[in-house]
C-alpha cells in the first residue's frame, strides 16, 4: 500500500544521506570519486582533460537529480507540454552554463582550486556541441534555455549526428572541411536510455484492407530502423526545473534486412545493418538550402517518427480521448524540416487510432505552430518521386491533405487556376514536390515571422497569398538570445559590473532590468570600470588572435569584427572591400594625417557551406588581402587584417565580448532577423550595420545615434534593383564610385594573388555578368561614411563609453526571454510549472 511505498522511499532517501551537497568539500569528494571510478585515472594525478571529465560528472549527476524532480512533477500536475521539433541545437559548451544555472559556480571554482586546477582553465577542455548550422541552430539552443529558466513544461527534441557541423580549417588561406567527431572523447552531458527505442519503418507498400466493414488502408514496410534515446538535461537558472532535450540516434533493428537473414547471406546482412546507422551519422552543413537527397529526407522522417511516437505514448499515459490532445499538446515546427510531422500525425491517428479523417484533422490543425526563419521566397521542397518510394502512404496522406484544401479554397475564390496553383501544397510540373511551407501553413495555427521586418515581407511577399486567406495565423515574434549564456557566461567581467552598479543580479532573470544602467550614464568611475572590464576581454582575444594566426594586434586599435556564416548576402565582400579601401587610403596618406588614424583590427569569422563555391573564395580573399596588409611595414599597427578559424559557440563566446565595433551588412530584406547583433548589443559592443531584420528593432531601442546605419533601405532594394536590370546593357562607369571601382580592378588584376581564381567573385559585382543582385556598389559610399563616423565616434572615448552602455542599457528587449513569453502566452497557450524544493 502507500505506507510502504513511502516506509521505502524514506529508507532509500536516508540511505542516499539526501540530495548532493553542493558544498566545495561535498563537490571536492564527488569529483575524486568521478576521476577514480568513471574517468578510471588515479586520484593522485590527473590532467585538466581529467578534471574535467570528472567536474562535468559531478555537475551531471546534480542535473539528474532535478531533472527526475521536475519530471516527476510534470507527470504529478500533467500540464499542457510544448514540444519544441528542431533538426538542428547549436548548444555550444555545458559545463559552465550549468554550473552558473545550477548557481553553484563559486562552489566548484574552490573545489578545484583546492585540488589545484583552474576552473576556467578546466572548461576549456570541454569541446562544443555543434549539432546545426547558425542562426536557426542558436537560436534553439537559446530558447531552451529561456523555457528552462521560465518553467515551462517543455521538451526539445533534435537528432543525435554523430558529426557535427564539419571542423574548418585554413590551409594556404583556403577552407578544408574536416569531421567533427564530437562524441570521440565521450560526452558527459547526455544519457543513454538505451530502453526508450522506437522501431521507425520506410518504404514498403501500401495496401486496402477490410475492417469492421469499413476500408482501411494499411502500410507494409519495407525496411525497419530502430531510434534510441539520448537525453540531454537542460538546466533552468533560478530555477529547480530542468527539462529535456531528447536526441535520437539510429541504430540497426532486429528486424533490418530479415530478407538477407532468410536467404542465408549472413555476412552482407551484418555488413547492410550498418546502413541503418547512416541516417544519424552526420549533419547537413548547407545553411537554407537543401535540395531534395534521400538521406536528408531519411533523417527528417526518423527524426518526426521517434518524436511522434514518444510523444503520443506519453499522452496516452496520461489521457484517454484524442480530443483533449488539442489541450494538452502543442508541437512547434522549427522551420519547415520537421514538417512531415504532419502527415504522421494524420497517419497516426487515421490509420492506428481509427479516428475518421475528418476528427484527425480537426485535431491536427489545432496542435501545430510554424515559425520560418528565411526571407527566401523558394522554400524547402521534397520531389514527390523520392517520398513515392520512401514514404508510400505519407505521400497518399498528403495528396489527400491537398485535395480537401484545394476543394476549400474553390468554394472560398473561385476557379482562380493561377491562384490555386500558387497555394498548392502540391507543386506541379515536370518534376513534382511536396511545398514543405505550404503544408505547415495550412496546417498550423500560427505562422511565425522572426522580426516585425520579417513578417512583414510575409504578408506581402513571400506568403503574400497564404495572408489574404488566413490574416489570422500570421504573428511576429522577435528573436532574442539568453543572457546567460551571452553575458554571464562569455562576459563574466560584465557580469559582476552590471550587477554592482544595479545592485542586483536580478536582470539575469528578467532583462529589462539592464535599462536601469542609464542611472548611471554619467558616472565617471562607472565609465573607468566598463572600460576596463572591454579592456580585459580585448587583452583575452587578442592573445587568441596571436595563437591562431601569429598577427600581434595592439590593444589600443578599434576591434571590429563581423562573425556569421559566410554569405553572399551577408556581405563580408563589402567589408573586405572596406578593408581594401582603408589600406588604400593610408598608402597615400602624409605622416601627419596619420598620427590621427584610428587604429583598426578587422576581425572575420566564419563558416562556408561545403559546396558554395562563392563564399569560400570570398574565404580565400579575406586571407590574400590579409596576407599583404599584414606584411606591408608601411602600415604597421594602423591596420590589420585576422581571419578566425572555425568560429563556433565557444569561439562567439571569445570574440564577442572582445569586440569594439561588429558588423552587420546583409542588404536590407534579406536577413529574416539575425541575432549575433543581439549578442554584440548585449556586450557593449557598437553595431554596424543595414535596417535589416531585428536591427531596425534595436534602433527602436537605442536610437538612431547610438549605433552606424547605414545602405538602402527595404524599399529601396527593390527600386534599384531594377534600375541596375534597366542599366543592363549599357555599362554605366560613371554610375560607379571611384573608390569601389579602384578597389575591385585591384582585385581582378590580382594585386591580392590569385587572379583567375578571384574572377568569377569580382563577377559577381559587375555588370553584365551577376549584376550585383545584393547592390555592393551602391551602398559603398554610404558603407565607408558609416565607417568614417564609427572612427570618429571612437576617438572621443568618452562618447564611445555612453554609447556602448545604452547599448547594454537597450538590449533587455532582446532577451530570448521574451520571446518564449511571447510565445508561450499568444501561440502555445501554455503555462509555468515550476518544480517545488
Ligand atoms: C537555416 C536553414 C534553413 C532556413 C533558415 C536557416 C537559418 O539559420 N535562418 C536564420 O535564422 C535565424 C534565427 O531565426 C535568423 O536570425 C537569421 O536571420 C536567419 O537567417
Amino acid at each position: 500500500g502507500l505506507g510502504e511505498h513511502r516506509a521505502k522511499a524514506e529508507r532509500m532517501y536516508s540511505l542516499m544521506d539526501g540530495f548532493l551537497k553542493n558544498d566545495p568539500i561535498s563537490l571536492q569528494k564527488d569529483i575524486l570519486h568521478h576521476v577514480e571510478y568513471t574517468v578510471a585515472r588515479s586520484r593522485f594525478s590527473f590532467d585538466d582533460f581529467e578534471a574535467y571529465q570528472a567536474l562535468a560528472h559531478t555537475v551531471r549527476d546534480r542535473l539528474i537529480e532535478r531533472w527526475h524532480d521536475t519530471h516527476i512533477y510534470f507527470k504529478r500536475t500533467k500540464p499542457k507540454r510544448l514540444y519544441f521539433l528542431s533538426l538542428e541545437f547549436l548548444m555550444g559548451r555545458s559545463l559552465s552554463n550549468s554550473v552558473i544555472n545550477l548557481g553553484i559556480e563559486d562552489q566548484c571554482a574552490e573545489a578545484l582550486n583546492q585540488l589545484g586546477f583552474e576552473f576556467e582553465v578546466v572548461a576549456e577542455q570541454e569541446g562544443d556541441a555543434a549539432l546545426g548550422n547558425g542562426g536557426l541552430a542558436r537560436l534553439s539552443a537559446c530558447q531552451m534555455d529561456s523555457l528552462a529558466t521560465l518553467d515551462y513544461p517543455a521538451w526539445g527534441y533534435g537528432l543525435r549526428y554523430e558529426y557535427g557541423l564539419f571542423r574548418q580549417i585554413i590551409v594556404d588561406g583556403f577552407q578544408h572541411e574536416k569531421p567533427d567527431y564530437w562524441l570521440n572523447f565521450g560526452n558527459p552531458w547526455e544519457i543513454e536510455r538505451i530502453h526508450v527505442t522506437y522501431e521507425v519503418k520506410f518504404y514498403g507498400t501500401v495496401e486496402e484492407v477490410e475492417m469492421n466493414g469499413e476500408k482501411q488502408k494499411v502500410w507494409i514496410p519495407g525496411e525497419t530502423v530502430e531510434a534510441v534515446a539520448y537525453d540531454n538535461p537542460i538546466p533552468g537558472y533560478g530555477t529547480r526545473n530542468t527539462i529535456n532535450l531528447r536526441l535520437w540516434a539510429a541504430k540497426p533493428s532486429s528486424k533490418f534486412d530479415l530478407e538477407a537473414y532468410n536467404t542465408g547471406d549472413y555476412i552482407n546482412s551484418v555488413v547492410n545493418r550498418q546502413k541503418a546507422e547512416t541516417i544519424s551519422n552526420v549533419l547537413y552543413p548547407d545553411d537554407r538550402s537543401h535540395q531534395g537527397k534521400e538521406l536528408r529526407l531519411k533523417q527528417q522522417y526518423f527524426f518526426v517518427s521517434a518524436s511522434l511516437q514518444d510523444i503520443m505514448r506519453r499522452f496516452k499515459e496520461e489521457h484517454t480521448n484524442f480530443d483533449e490532445l488539442p489541450e494538452k499538446v502543442a508541437l512547434h515546427l522549427n522551420d519547415t524540416h520537421p514538417s512531415l510531422s504532419i502527415a504522421e500525425v494524420m497517419r497516426m491517428l487515421v490509420d492506428e487510432e481509427h479516428l475518421g479523417w475528418h476528427k484527425a484533422w480537426d485535431i491536427v490543425c489545432k496542435i501545430f505552430s510554424f515559425t520560418t526563419h528565411t526571407m527566401v521566397t523558394d522554400g524547402e521542397k521534397i520531389p514527390v518521386d523520392l517520398l513515392e518510394s520512401l514514404l508510400p502512404r505519407h505521400l497518399e496522406i498528403l495528396y489527400e491533405i491537398n485535395f480537401n484544401f484545394m476543394e476549400e479554397l474553390k468554394k472560398r475564390i473561385g476557379l482562380d487556376y493561377s491562384r490555386l496553383a500558387l497555394l498548392s501544397i502540391v507543386e506541379e510540373g515536370a518534376m513534382k514536390n511536396i511545398r514543405m511551407a505550404n503544408l505547415a501553413i495550412v496546417c498550423s495555427h500560427t505562422v511565425n515571422g522572426v522580426s516585425k521586418l520579417h513578417l512583414e515581407k510575409l504578408k506581402t511577399k513571400t506568403f503574400k497569398e497564404f495572408y489574404g486567406l488566413y490574416p489570422e495565423k500570421f504573428q511576429c515574434k522577435t528573436n532574442g538570445v539568453t543572457q546567460r549564456r551571452w553575458i554571464v557566461v562569455s562576459n563574466p567581467g560584465l557580469r559582476d559590473l552590471i550587477s554592482k552598479w544595479l545592485g542586483t543580479e536580478a536582470w539575469i532573470r528578467d532583462a529589462d532590468l539592464l535599462s536601469g544602467l542609464r542611472d548611471h550614464l554619467d558616472n565617471a568611475d562607472f565609465h573607468l570600470e566598463w572600460k576596463m572590464v572591454k579592456k580585459v576581454n580585448k587583452m583575452r582575444l587578442a592573445e587568441y588572435i596571436e595563437a591562431m594566426s601569429g598577427v600581434k594586434v595592439s590593444l589600443d586599435a578599434m576591434f571590429d569584427v563581423q562573425v556569421k556564416r559566410i554569405h553572399e548576402y551577408k556581405r563580408q565582400l563589402l567589408n573586405i572591400f572596406g578593408i581594401i579601401h582603408r589600406y588604400n587610403c593610408l598608402k597615400n596618406m602624409d605622416k601627419d594625417s596619420r598620427r590621427k588614424v584610428v587604429p583598426r583590427v578587422c576581425i572575420i569569422g566564419g563558416k562556408a557551406a561545403p559546396g558554395y563555391e562563392i563564399a569560400k573564395k570570398i574565404i580565400k580573399l579575406c586571407h590574400a588581402v590579409a596576407e599583404k596588409i599584414n606584411n606591408d611595414t608601411d602600415i604597421g599597427d594602423l591596420l590589420k587584417v585576422v581571419f578566425i578559424p572555425d568560429y563556433n559557440v565557444s569561439v562567439a563566446e571569445l570574440v564577442i565580448p572582445g569586440a569594439d565595433l561588429s558588423q552587420h551588412l546583409s542588404t536590407a530584406g534579406n536577413e529574416a532577423s539575425g541575432t549575433g547583433n543581439m549578442k554584440f548589443l548585449m556586450n557593449g559592443c557598437l553595431l554596424l550595420a543595414t535596417a535589416d531584420g531585428s536591427t531596425v528593432e534595436i534602433i527602436e531601442e537605442i536610437g538612431e545615434d547610438n549605433l552606424f546605419l547605414f545602405g538602402a533601405k527595404v524599399h529601396e532594394v527593390e527600386k534599384r534593383r531594377q534600375k541596375r536590370l534597366s542599366n543592363l546593357a549599357p555599362l554605366q562607369p560613371a554610375k560607379i564610385p571611384l573608390h569601389f571601382a579602384r578597389v575591385l580592378r585591384m582585385v581582378r588584376d590580382g594585386y591580392f594573388g590569385h587572379k583567375d581564381y578571384f574572377k568569377s567573385l569580382c563577377e559577381t559585382v559587375e555588370f553584365g555578368f551577376g549584376n550585383d543582385y545584393y547592390l555592393l556598389t551602391s551602398d559603398f559610399g554610404s558603407y565607408l561614411e558609416a565607417q568614417a563616423a564609427a572612427d570618429k565616434a571612437f576617438v572621443n572615448q568618452d562618447k564611445w563609453t555612453r554609447m556602448s552602455i545604452l547599448s547594454v542599457a537597450g538590449s533587455g528587449r532582446f532577451s530570448s526571454d521574451r520571446t518564449i513569453q511571447d510565445y508561450a502566452e499568444s501561440t502555445w497557450k501554455i503555462n509555468p510549472c515550476r518544480c517545488p524544493l
